[in-house]
């Protein structure tokens, strides 16, 4: 691994510049593009465990791990071995296979509240699908999401949304017909008096509530004790569907996801990146009553050319039977806990107010004083200050999430003997980010 140097990445500059010439924004996802913290984001060769390497060929300790999916750590053997065998099979076919049978018992026997799955190609088609679904059961239109929560791009969803909008500060976006968005309504997350409120002027209308249960996207927030207790028994009064959006949190925070540390069961559940394995997917599962309701067997319709495709089914089974050892979530519950109290230290070492919020292997150190529980609270974070931090440790060999609002993520990968240089790097960091 190539020592700190000064910042150099020329390569990257020069990519970048070609890059927003044919890419909006340069880049195929806005929070790549550095917008929340400046400067020119960096173009990776490849990755390797609990690391990744530039152009300029500096490597850097990978917090983003893809956003989520590379649990396992990047080019795990086991996974590249076993799409080196499917790939010899063909890439694509159109049609079943066992291996889309094999992903949905593992699913399922993971997650209990699942009894039945539809694979799709990314969070966003999960999401969308489910609020589909939800509408199509309940034959009602309107939906609850949380300020600050993401739960990907569709139409319903971009009103006061994370993650990259947040970030690049987008009230809510263009091109989402007024008649969309009226039918979303957004209540503060870990508020239940308020959700609760809005379902007595609402409730008959409103077919389906989707929360992340651990919040991810407006930097890690946690639910608050009961709260999450609460919102299921609100749901369940007033008949409307609760929708676990675990693109992020589930196998992350749990082989069960968050339902299961939290110990509450979702009607829909939603998953994403880990169950892919760093391939595009993404998955909505419920109960047999609840699925039976989705095309061919039902009529709400739902489809995709590469839905279940071989690739992304192997990168991901084989991701899923790795996280069937108990032994996982307790090396990355450690992980977590020694990254963070460094963390801490660091920053008080240095005289920089944070607050760290962490469940498990995701985590975010927000620039405040105060403790953060939901976007009011998140928004009043030191952007500046978080940018300054983000391009010290980027020096110092460490890559960070590009913005306040948006969660870290520890792999099996990421030994003690890397967290304990990221601590140590952000003992510089957090001095230099004051200057
Ligand atoms: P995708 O469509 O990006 O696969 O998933 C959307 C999605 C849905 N639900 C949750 C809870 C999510 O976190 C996401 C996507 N997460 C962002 C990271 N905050 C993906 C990164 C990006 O947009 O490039």
């Amino acid at each position: 691994m190539s020592s700190p140097q000064r910042d150099e990445h020329d390569r990257s500059v020069e990519l970048f510049a070609r890059a927003v010439e044919l890419i909006p924004g340069g880049v195929n996802s806005p929070v790549r593009a550095f917008r929340g913290v400046g400067g020119t984001p960096r173009f990776i060769r490849s990755a390797k465990g609990a690391t990744m390497t530039d152009v300029d060929g500096r490597t850097y300790i990978d917090y983003v791990g893809s956003w989520g999916p590379m649990i396992l750590g990047h080019a795990d053997e086991e996974v590249l071995d076993a799409l080196r065998e499917a790939l010899s099979r063909g890439t694509s076919y159109g049609a079943p296979t066992e291996l889309e049978i094999e992903i949905a018992e593992e699913i399922i026997d993971a997650v209990p509240s699942i009894k039945m799955v539809r694979m799709v190609n990314s969070g966003t088609e999960a999401t969308m699908s489910a609020i589909r679904l939800a509408r199509g059961v309940t034959g009602r239109n309107k939906l609850i999401k949380f300020e600050g929560c993401y739960h990907g791009h569709g139409d319903s969803f971009l009103v006061k949304a994370g993650s990259g909008v947040a970030t690049l500060g987008l009230p809510d976006s263009p091109g989402v017909p007024a008649s969309v968005a009226q039918n979303t309504i957004t209540v503060s997350y870990n508020d239940a008096v308020a959700l609760e409120q809005t379902f007595d002027e609402h409730g008959a209308d409103i077919a389906a509530v989707i929360i992340e249960p651990v919040v991810g996207n407006m930097g890690c927030v946690p639910p608050q004790e009961g709260y999450l207790q609460r919102v299921r028994e609100i749901t369940t009064k007033h008949n409307a569907l609760l929708i676990f959006d675990e693109v992020m949190t589930g196998f992350r925070l749990a082989r069960g996801g968050a339902q299961e540390l939290y110990n509450v069961t979702p009607d829909i559940t939603t998953l994403g990146k880990i169950i892919g394995g760093g391939l595009p997917v993404g998955a909505y599962g419920a109960s047999r009553e609840i699925m039976n309701n989705i095309a061919p067997a039902g009529n709400v319709y739902q489809a995709g050319t590469l839905s279940g495709n071989p690739l992304a089914m192997t990168a991901g089974l084989t991701t899923l039977k790795r996280l069937r050892q108990p032994s996982v979530y307790e090396q990355l519950e450690r992980a977590g806990q020694r990254l963070c109290d460094g963390l801490s230290k660091a920053a008080r070492e240095a005289g920089v107010e944070t607050v760290i919020n962490r469940v498990g292997s995701m985590w975010t150190t927000f620039f405040t004083s105060e403790a953060v529980t939901d976007w009011t609270s998140a928004a009043k974070s030191n952007r500046a200050l978080f940018g300054n931090f983000f391009h010290a440790m980027l020096n110092e060999g460490v890559y960070l999430a590009p913005s306040q609002f948006e969660a870290g993520f520890i792999g099996l990968a990421h030994t003690d003997e890397f967290l304990d240089r990221t601590v140590e790097a952000a003992g510089k960091a957090f001095e230099a980010a004051k200057n």
